[in-house]
């Protein structure tokens, strides 16, 4: 049977364009879905947008056009920036769809046969500005968050979900599954905010008009959170007549989110789906923040980083690549148009690039532009390929990018390192094409065709311009195994660098 694994961003809210923070959860799970579709895993990779609630009315209030208009246009650009980052989802699910909502109703449903809804008062903070309450937590000196509007305290009709009744089911379940969230840490914090009490949530606004119509009661919609959680389920089907995907993919095998909306993943949506008689997702992982040059971005200090010049300027593969490498998983980091550049020179165009220009000059010299007649069995570059392998398989399953490509770096170093002491030039001017010069050389190639494979879910495109070079079958673009790549094969042609280096002064004049 063939392994399953379901993974998932968060749903992005369409108020705004997608900034760098957004690229960075999609491109991680898109890392990871090409790595499991690799080990030969059935994938399905969910994104999608969040289209209701007030910030998207108020947003397209402010732009004086109607809610699903805004939606409409912000989705495009998604789209287009998915393209462009060559992310490979399955699906993409809007929560304005039919589809979804009929998954919203579905929950609600057995969720109320459950006996887990009711109707009550809700007692909060209203804005007559914004037309809308605030708890008091969002509250700004006594005043609404956004305009600095006044408030009052008002109470309106609410249907509520029965949380409390969750609170020990819950923390069973924590005890039970001890790496339902990571990082451990963060963990942590969700035992002890459920720990402190649980209080009945209101999960519907009477107050509020761009929502999904709350099922028999018209005056209401559906809170923004449990139309949003449900996405995850929605988008397989849930609620529709045809389960199939349902059946296949639910539970998830990965939510990933950022650490802001871990509570609602942690708390809210497994007390969800308990009171639904639906399994759990097995894990949710809670990433941290993107600092712009040590600073958190908001869009009041006016540094969001949308660097679309460069994926404009360079492709998607060195921002996937700066991503997954600057981050430890799980820890802020920082970006900045230095750090980038840095590691682009560094790392792409000197690491990867030159040792691959270098390697492929020299094999296409000595053996007429084929790989060597002679492969080669053991050698100290085949064990520190196989470390590299080895230490790089067990970094992507644990989730610590960083690492795995420090192991494929330290395999390039190796490489280099093992030209500089074999010399092959010497070899090949004493001896010519001998045994001893193919057997080096295979082991250089092979290295190199072992870190195209591990590279392959972070960088795509590079990858295939390594596997254009040397000839490799449809196994061999996948395989980790040493030894895969054919004797006296035809190299192809010279493409030119990999990563052309890039003058820092140039950069500088055109980004800024
Ligand atoms: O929260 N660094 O949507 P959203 C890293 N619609 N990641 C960041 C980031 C940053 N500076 N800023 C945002 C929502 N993100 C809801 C989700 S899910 C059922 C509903 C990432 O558009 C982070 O993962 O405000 C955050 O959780 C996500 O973008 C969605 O942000």
């Amino acid at each position: 049977m063939a392994r399953i694994f379901y993974i998932t961003t968060p749903i992005y809210y369409v108020n705004d364009l997608p900034h760098i923070g957004h690229m960075y959860t999609t491109v991680v799970a898109d890392v990871l879905a090409r790595f499991k579709r690799m080990r030969g895993f059935e994938v399905f990779f969910l994104t999608g947008t969040d289209e209701h609630g007030q910030k998207i009315e108020r947003a397209a209030r402010e732009q004086g056009i109607p809610p699903q208009a805004l939606a409409d246009q912000v989705v495009g650009r998604y789209h287009e920036l998915w393209r462009e980052l060559a992310i490979t989802h399955d699906d993409f699910i809007r929560t304005t769809q039919e589809r979804h909502k009929a998954g919203v109703r579905e929950l609600i449903r057995r969720m109320s046969e459950a006996g887990d809804i009711y109707k009550a008062s809700y007692e909060g903070w209203y804005c007559s500005g914004c037309e809308s309450f605030y708890p008091e937590t969002q509250l700004k000196d006594g005043r609404c968050p956004d305009f600095g509007h006044p408030v009052e305290r008002l109470a309106e009709e609410s249907y509520f979900f029965r949380l409390s009744a969750y609170q020990e089911k819950l923390l069973a379940f924590y005890r039970e599954n001890p790496d339902f969230v990571r990082p451990a840490s963060r963990f942590n914090e969700v035992v002890r905010f459920v720990e402190g009490g649980l209080k009945d949530l209101s999960i519907s606004r009477a107050s509020l008009r761009w929502g999904i119509p709350w099922p028999g009661d018209d005056r209401h919609v559906v809170y923004v959170w449990v139309d949003a959680l449900t996405n995850y389920i929605s988008a397989l089907g849930f609620g529709s007549e045809n389960q199939d995907r349902f059946q296949r993919f639910w539970p998830a095998d990965l939510h990933l989110v950022g650490k802001d909306i871990l509570r609602f993943h942690c708390v809210y949506w497994p007390a969800f789906l308990m009171s639904a008689g639906l399994p759990l997702p097995k894990q949710v992982f809670g990433h941290g923040w993107w600092l712009k040059d040590e600073k958190k971005m908001s869009k009041s200090l006016g540094n969001v980083v949308r660097p679309d010049y460069l994926i404009g300027q360079f492709g998607a593969d060195p921002l996937r690549y700066f991503f997954l490498r600057e981050m430890t998983f799980g820890q802020d980091a920082s970006f900045s148009d230095e750090g980038f550049l840095s590691r682009y020179n560094a790392d792409l165009a000197n690491g990867l690039g030159n040792t691959f220009a270098r390697v492929m000059a020299m094999a296409r010299r000595y053996f007429d532009g084929k790989t060597p007649p002679e492969a080669c069995g053991e050698s100290t570059l085949r064990a520190k390929a196989e470390e590299a392998v080895a230490r790089y398989l067990e970094s992507m399953e644990g989730y610590e990018f960083h690492r795995a490509l420090e192991a494929v770096w330290e395999l390039l170093s190796a490489v280099d390192g093992y030209v500089t002491e074999k010399a092959p030039w010497g070899i090949f001017k004493a001896e010519g094409a001998s045994g001893r010069l193919s057997r080096i050389m295979y082991n250089c190639l092979e290295s190199l065709r072992l870190v195209a494979v591990m590279i392959s879910p972070v960088m795509p495109g590079t990858a295939d311009k390594v596997f254009d070079a040397l000839p490799t079958d449809d196994a061999g673009k996948k395989q980790l195994a040493w030894g895969m790549l054919p004797v006296s094969a035809a190299l192809g042609p010279d493409q030119g660098p990999l990563f052309p280096k890039v003058d820092d002064k140039a950069f500088f004049a055109e980004v800024k």
